[in-house]
């Protein structure tokens, strides 16, 4: 036996994109590889290695040179431009300590931002979303975020309309077995993009959403795929497609509806017996109150998609048991409300909703949603946090330009607090905030930012305190995604590197040093919590019925095999609705479906008005700032990582086009501006610019071109983004009055080639570290 093999390891471990065996050799991750049984892995695991031991993997705590010499203040403007000073464990906490006790002493625990959004790891210990909130409330409590990047407009708007958000829509939607077996037609809007059905929260050992699909399709399932991007639906599906202009679904929905109500197609039983507002509705569709019927010649106008297409799709929804499917994307758009209400309102015509394969679903496709039910894994417990203050979580740059101002919200009127310190763990905001030149601004207003990351992204280097974490292939841990039924041990694969601790090992020092270390770690190591959330789930799932064995066997075998658990487990199931619908009602007001619902009108906000309507977006294909900026930018999840993880990893490298994010182009649009396949553009609007490397693709309808989201932010001295980050293009504003949720997809842009050599990306150079001055 040579010394190399001695020091080779195996174990296992969970993703957010998967299970994986993964080998280290000398304190180092070589390789990790699918585990067994998963029939449609994720290339993403395998290249994240490199990654882990990359040269800009953070060593030792860092305090910004600029914030260590003069202390906290307000726009330093240093943030993000000036060198780090390494330093010692015991003085980074001593700093971090102090600031958290001054700032709470002189300005309250309002002015300490701990929304701290962002997915973070699989694990459920090391969950740092817990860990932050738990630390935070414990200190007495922070201003938080309600709502996510994902789905705040539908978050908002779907409790008035169905009496439950997305996860009772997802939960009481069709799934894929019954549609399958009852289904005939699918029709998404914004595909059903397989690389999207990757990544799952909390990990997902097999991936079955392809194996669905085909079961489908075999079935004689037929589907339509309503995007500006046909690579949206896999192939396999043979979907019709239907390339509408981006942002315009409302208007393509209300046209289907005026369809079915004036050609009398339309389901009068369950819109009189389990609808309120159908009469209000109706009204709108056919012109009553602004003299305009929604009809197909006034939607073609608006999609581009052809009056008589509407018509056919129109009948072909009466006469087949429908999925009227809605992705996400739809909604992260100014007005984003809108497309939610008009789908499900679409769906209560069509005569499938509340039958078995058919009705509204939301996010078939996403992280496996519509494969199975969900167990829950038992958290970190939290306290209450004692601040009442929040922001919708999209608001953060206003909440930091603008203290003291009021925004309205679902009905209520919220003031922004003064925001001194900003506290980050798990979470990406140079990745996931719009306008990323208004953020850098936004930034430099708090006192004090205090960071935990594993790497030198865009986040760390805008902080002031730099807390390095281990990542997690470095702690042992257990996690159940959402869609799985594999409980899984994480266990640690490598050690972290010598002055890296876990987030836990951060809160837990910061907390003794603040008085309330006993209270956060109860006692407990890291072992001692991973045991007893195990235990807690343990005895959870008991009391459904479900037996498992005890800690040490688990651990020992590495998982447990949970029964696959029924959709729609609370009976709230819209079939219930349908046949009784005084006996089961929805948490609505009326109990109903509400097509008007005179809460919503009551609120009076002219952006989001008491039934689904069509409301111009702030910037489309059909508004005059498309003469300047004539190409609408879809910027969506990335096929190749999760957002900005892993994006120095292998198979996010591979797909570059010299060295930058590919830029889908139609080859009509690159033909006009002189644009070949492999060239480096400039993509750009009033907002800001960064440099793409462009990929032609008969697969994006002409006028559209796809940026996915997640290329490292890496901003040049004049502010361009030398990497590809469509961040720096989108547009920041709530998506109405009613939800403030991003409206990332509302953006205008124009593309034109780089002229001479482009500078080189420095997104994964570390920033430079200086002994501290004298
Ligand atoms: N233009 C545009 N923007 C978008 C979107 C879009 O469609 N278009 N989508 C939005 C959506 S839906 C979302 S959900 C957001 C996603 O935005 P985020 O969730 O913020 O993005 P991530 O890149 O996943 O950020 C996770 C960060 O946590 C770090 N991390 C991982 N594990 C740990 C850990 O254990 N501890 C600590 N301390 N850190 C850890 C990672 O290094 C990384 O920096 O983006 C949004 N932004
Ligand atoms: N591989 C991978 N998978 C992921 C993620 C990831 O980062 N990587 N992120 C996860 C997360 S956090 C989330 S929230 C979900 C998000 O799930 P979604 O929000 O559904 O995903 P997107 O990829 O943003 O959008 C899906 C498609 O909608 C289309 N689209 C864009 N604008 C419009 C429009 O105006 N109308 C119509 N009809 N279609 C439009 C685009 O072509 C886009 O490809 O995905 C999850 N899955
Ligand atoms: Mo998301």
């Amino acid at each position: 036996m040579t010394d190399a093999d001695r020091t080779t390891t195996r174990t296992t471990t969970t993703l957010h994109w998967g299970r994986y065996e993964v080998t280290a050799r000398d304190g180092e991750v070589i390789a990790l590889e699918p585990l067994a049984g998963d029939p449609d892995h994720s290339p993403i695991g395998p290249g994240m290695p490199r990654v882990n031991h990359a040269p800009y993997r953070i060593r030792q705590p860092m305090v910004r040179a600029g914030w260590l010499r003069n202390g906290p203040r307000r726009d330093a403007g240093g943030r993000g431009r000036e060198p780090f000073v390494a330093v010692s464990w015991e003085r980074a906490l001593e700093l971090a300590a102090g600031e958290l006790r001054r700032v709470v002493a002189d300005h309250g625990n309002s002015a300490i931002y701990g929304g701290s959004y962002g997915w973070g790891s699989a694990g459920r210990f090391h969950h740092p979303q817990s860990q932050i909130h738990r630390f935070l409330a414990m200190l007495g409590g922070y201003t938080a975020s309600v709502n996510s990047y994902s789905q705040a407009a539908m978050e908002v708007v779907l409790p008035h309309v169905i009496g439950g958000g997305p996860d009772s829509l997802q939960e009481r939607g069709p799934a894929w077995p019954q549609i399958a077996e009852h289904g005939e037609l699918v029709i998404s809007f914004g595909g059903l993009a397989t690389k999207n059905a990757q990544v799952v929260p909390g990990g997902v050992g097999r991936h079955t959403q392809r194996r669905w699909q085909r079961e489908a399709v075999a079935a004689g399932v037929r589907f339509v795929n309503v995007s500006p991007v046909r690579d949206d639906t896999d192939p396999e599906l043979g979907a019709r497609w239907i390339p509408l202009r981006p942002g315009t679904d409302t208007a393509l929905m209300l046209a289907l509806a005026h369809v079915l109500v004036t050609e009398d197609r339309h389901d009068e039983d369950f819109v009189t017996r389990c609808c309120t507002g159908f009469d209000r509705f109706r009204d709108y569709l056919l012109g009553g109150p602004d003299g305009q019927p929604k009809d197909p010649a006034w939607a073609e106008g608006i999609t581009e998609v052809p009056a008589a297409t509407i018509r056919e799709l129109a009948r072909d929804i009466a006469g087949h048991r429908t999925v009227v499917n809605l992705s996400w994307s739809i909604q992260r758009q100014d007005h984003g409300e809108q497309p939610y209400w008009a789908g499900i309102a679409l769906a209560a015509l069509s005569g499938s909703f509340g039958l078995p394969g058919g009705g509204p679903m939301s996010g078939l496709g996403i992280s496996e949603l519509g494969t199975r039910g969900h167990w829950r894994v038992a958290a970190l417990p939290q306290p209450p946090n004692e601040v009442p203050d929040v922001i919708p979580v999209a608001r953060i740059a206003d909440l930091l330009l603008h203290p003291g101002a009021t925004i309205d919200y679902d009905g209520r009127r919220l003031t922004f607090p003064d925001i001194r310190l900003v506290y980050w763990a798990g979470g990406n905001p140079f990745h996931h905030h719009q306008d990323l030149n208004r953020l850098v601004r936004a930034w430099q207003r708090p006192e004090t930012v205090i960071v935990h990351d594993s790497w030198w992204n865009p986040l760390s280097r805008h902080a002031d305190i730099v807390f390095p974490v281990a990542t997690a292939l470095e702690r042992d841990d257990l996690a159940l995604g959402r869609a799985d039924v594999t409980l899984s041990a994480l266990y640690r694969a490598v050690p972290p590197p010598r002055d890296v601790r876990t987030d836990y090992g951060v809160f837990s020092a910061l907390a003794e040093r603040l008085g309330f270390g006993d209270r956060f770690t109860e006692g407990r190591s890291e072992e001692d919590w991973v045991r007893e959330l195990y235990d807690r789930t343990r005895a959870r799932l008991r009391e459904s019925g479900v037996d498992i064995p005890g800690f040490e066997t688990f651990w020992r075998e590495g998982s447990v095999e949970l029964p696959p658990r029924p959709m729609n487990p609370d009976g709230g199931a819209f079939d219930l609705l349908r046949a009784d619908p005084e006996r089961h009602p929805l948490a609505t007001p009326s109990g109903k479906v509400e097509l008007f619902s005179s809460t919503v009108h009551g609120f009076g906000y002219p952006d989001c008005p008491g039934l689904p309507t069509w409301l111009e977006p702030a910037e489309w294909l059909g508004s005059p700032l498309a003469g300047r900026f004539p190409l609408h930018l879809v910027s969506n999840q990335p096929r190749t990582r999760l957002h900005s993880q892993y994006d120095g990893g292998d198979y996010s490298q591979a797909a570059k086009i010299a060295g930058r994010e590919p830029l889908l182009m139609h080859p009509r649009d690159a033909h006009a501006r002189g644009v070949r396949d492999g060239d480096v553009v400039r993509v750009f609007n009033d907002r800001g610019a960064c440099l793409a490397g462009v990929r032609l693709s008969e697969s994006v309808r002409p006028g559209v071109v796809v940026l996915a989201t997640g290329a490292w932010y890496d901003p040049a001295p004049d502010g361009l983004d030398r990497h590809g980050n469509p961040n720096v293009l989108t547009r920041d504003a709530g998506t109405s009055r009613l939800a403030q949720g991003p409206s990332s997809g509302t953006t205008l842009v124009e593309v034109v080639p780089e002229e001479g050599e482009p500078p080189r990306v420095q997104a994964f150079d570390p920033p430079e570290v200086i002994p501290e001055a004298r």
